[in-house]
């Protein structure tokens, strides 16, 4: 990766990947892209940015060509809650951006690296549930799950008769402080965060005793930069790779929080859609080929990523203004 154009730049994995990419690549070799161009946001402010809705082929194009890019990073989408309400709107917006994603790869030249994550929602509720194999049947029953195992697909089909350089991972769920998700299953595991600072207190969409796999930010980040740097030579797969850090329910990531907060209050206000998405995918995947195939090895385990969250997002409150119950400038590890 020497230019790299990366699209939902201002989203929870765009944002961190843009400032990490521009720190290894200098700020001039990372075109940031995405539908909306806010002021005040450093994504926009620290680098080259630029509007992109990507489903206009032809600016897609444009902007690739332009600067000369060898690399595209695609993570504009709409994930699970959000494509559930929206189905059509969801499969236009997921399939149609990846289309114009890879047919640019294709258009800029042989060889062009590509990345468009999958998910853990690529599963179906017959997967085995338990260290669930990288292949298997994969029948999901979500819409933005059939997004993802289709894109897996389409990534395979661009690698293998086009000779785009596709590579990509099933995320599990992310949890970050920089940029709020929006409209995930998993993301009760960043709200939590905030409300147990805020409040002391948070009540879950998602019901006790209902396990997924999750990672913390930072690890999904290096995920992504050490995959696309990986020996393309070791690549037994491409799309896309089981990547987890940990599996947990809500019960334990409230037990976690408790080691800091000893009086904060787990509650339930299970919402049902949401618990249907959960319910359909594993518990816990297996990421054996990923670290057999270039290295995958995370960092960061529950209590690891629970006692950076609370300092870090205690600092950006703070930063904002913004009125919490508790606060933490360092926790003893
Ligand atoms: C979601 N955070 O909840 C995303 C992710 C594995 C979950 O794909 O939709």
């Amino acid at each position: 990766m020497k230019k790299v154009m990366i699209t939902g730049a201002l989203g929870q994995i765009g944002s961190e990947l843009a400032e990490r990419l521009r720190r290894d690549l200098g700020v001039d070799n990372v075109i940031a892209t995405d539908i909306r161009k806010p002021e005040n946001n450093p994504t926009v402010e620290n680098g080259h940015f630029e509007i992109l809705d990507v489903q206009d082929y032809d600016k897609f194009l444009e902007i690739a060509k332009t600067n000369k890019v060898d690399t595209i990073i695609h993570l504009a989408a709409l994930l699970s809650a959000t494509a559930e309400q929206r189905p059509a709107f969801a499969w236009n917006l997921n399939m149609g951006g990846l289309m114009n994603a890879l047919e640019v790869a294709r258009e800029v030249g042989e060889g062009t690296k590509f990345f468009a994550p999958s998910s853990i929602a690529a599963y179906g509720p017959d997967a085995q549930p338990d260290n669930t194999p990288q292949d298997t049947v994969m029948h999901p029953t979500t819409m933005y799950g059939v997004t993802k195992v289709s894109g897996e697909m389409l990534e395979n089909y661009y690698h293998d008769k086009y000779g785009v350089d596709t590579r990509s991972v099933r995320f599990p769920g992310l949890i970050s402080y920089k940029v709020e998700p929006g409209g995930g299953t998993t993301d009760y595991a960043v709200d939590i965060y905030y409300e147990a600072l805020k409040n002391k207190s948070y009540k879950s969409f998602i019901d006790k005793g209902t396990y997924m796999d999750m990672m913390y930010m930072d690890d999904a980040i290096d995920a992504i930069v050490k995959l696309m740097n990986a020996d393309p030579s070791r690549l037994v797969h491409r799309n896309a790779f089981n990547i987890t850090a940990m599996a947990f329910e809500p019960e334990q990531i409230a037990a976690s929080i408790k080691r800091r907060i000893p009086d904060f209050e787990m509650g339930y206000d299970v919402d049902p859609v949401r618990q249907g998405i959960a319910n359909s995918w594993p518990n816990a995947i297996d990421a054996t080929d990923a670290k057999t195939e270039w290295d995958f090895s995370p960092n960061y385990d529950l209590d690891k990523m629970t006692d950076e969250m609370l300092v870090r997002l205690s600092k950006k409150f703070a930063e904002e203004g913004v009125e919490t119950k508790v606060s933490f400038d360092t926790v003893e590890s």
